[in-house]
Formats: C-alpha cells, structure tokens, sequence
C-alpha cells in the first residue's frame, strides 16, 4: 500500500526547498565568519543567528515530508557565493537572498494550489508569512547601512551599525500583530 501523502511533484518541490533552506543557511554562516574575520563582531552575531534559523527553516521542511510519509532526499549543498566585498554589500546580497528565496517558496506554494494539495498549501503559508518578516529584517538592515553611510560607512557610524546588530532581535515584528498603540 501506498502511504506516501505527497505527489511525487510535490515530494521533488519540498526536497528542493529543503536544500535551499540549507543553502540559505550556509550563505549567512559565511557572511557570519566573513564579518567576524573583519572584527564586525555584532554584524557576525546577528549573521550565525540567522545560519541557525534557515537551518530550522530547513528542518521544518524534513520533518514535514517524513509526517506525510514522504522520502527525504539529502543531497549536496551549493557553496554560498563569494565573500561580500564590504558591510552594504553583505547586506545588499542578504537580502538578495531572501528575495529568491521567497520566489522559490511561491513556486511550492504554486504547485500545491494547482494540485489541490491543501495540506501542503497550508504548511506552506508558514513560510510565506516568515518571508515577509525576513525581507522586512533584510530592508531594515539596508536602511540602518545607508544611515550609516552607505558603500563608504565607516568609523563611529559603522562601529555604533556592528554594536546595535548584536543586539538586534532575530524576528521582526509581523504587520498582522500591529495596533494603532502599538505599531
Ligand atoms: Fe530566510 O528564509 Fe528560510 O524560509
């Protein structure tokens, strides 16, 4: 008898999204040990922290197949791009990232609504809601790059930006949880 509860197209669409959450975590622990070697020691805090989540993102992905039954197929991992070239560059490729990632998390969710595969439509809107969030972290990190100076940050401005992200919460705040005395 057959137990498998995904479709073979959607068994293949999870396993891919699996790798790529493992690929995205592996991306950020680079830029982590990339920052960390130019003594940006709030800016590589933040970066492992985030290498932790995608990981979890990833095993959120396993265990979910492995619930319907599904084959876990563990396969190589891409090796993460060049090391960024300075502070605006890493964040700039962060969020890059994200931006990609979100587009392969839509093509997942794509395949369930045409498969009428609600239960992975449905796990699937886990990660569509985090996308949001990580997108609004990766813009946030942009932002205070550009308050500091952009390409030429340095000095004071660059050493306050290292300092204020070893402290920076790993999740943003969702717009869904906002109210207008606590926006
Ligand atoms: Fe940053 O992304 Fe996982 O999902």
């Amino acid at each position: 008898m057959d137990t498998n509860r995904l479709s073979k197209t959607i068994e293949a669409a999870l396993n891919a999204q699996m790798t790529r959450e493992a690929h995205a975590s592996q991306i950020y622990l680079s830029y982590a040990c990339w920052a960390d070697k130019k003594g940006y020691g709030g800016i590589a805090n933040f970066l492992f922290r985030h290498a932790e989540e995608e990981r979890n993102h990833m095993m959120k992905i396993v265990q979910y197949i492995l619930q319907r039954s599904g084959t876990v197929k563990v396969v190589a991992i891409p090796a993460p791009d060049s090391d960024p070239t300075n502070v605006n560059d890493c964040f700039e490729k962060v969020f890059k990232s994200e931006i990609e990632n979100t587009a392969e998390i839509y093509k997942v969710v794509n395949l369930s609504h045409d498969e009428r595969d609600w239960a992975t439509w449905n796990f699937m809107q886990w990660f569509v809601k985090e996308q949001i969030e990580e997108e609004a972290l990766a813009l946030k990190l942009l932002a205070k790059i550009e308050i500091a100076g952009g390409k030429g940050a340095s000095g004071d401005a660059l050493y306050n930006l290292d300092r204020d992200l070893g402290v920076t919460p790993d999740e943003e705040k969702s717009a869904e949880d906002a109210t207008a005395a606590n926006p």
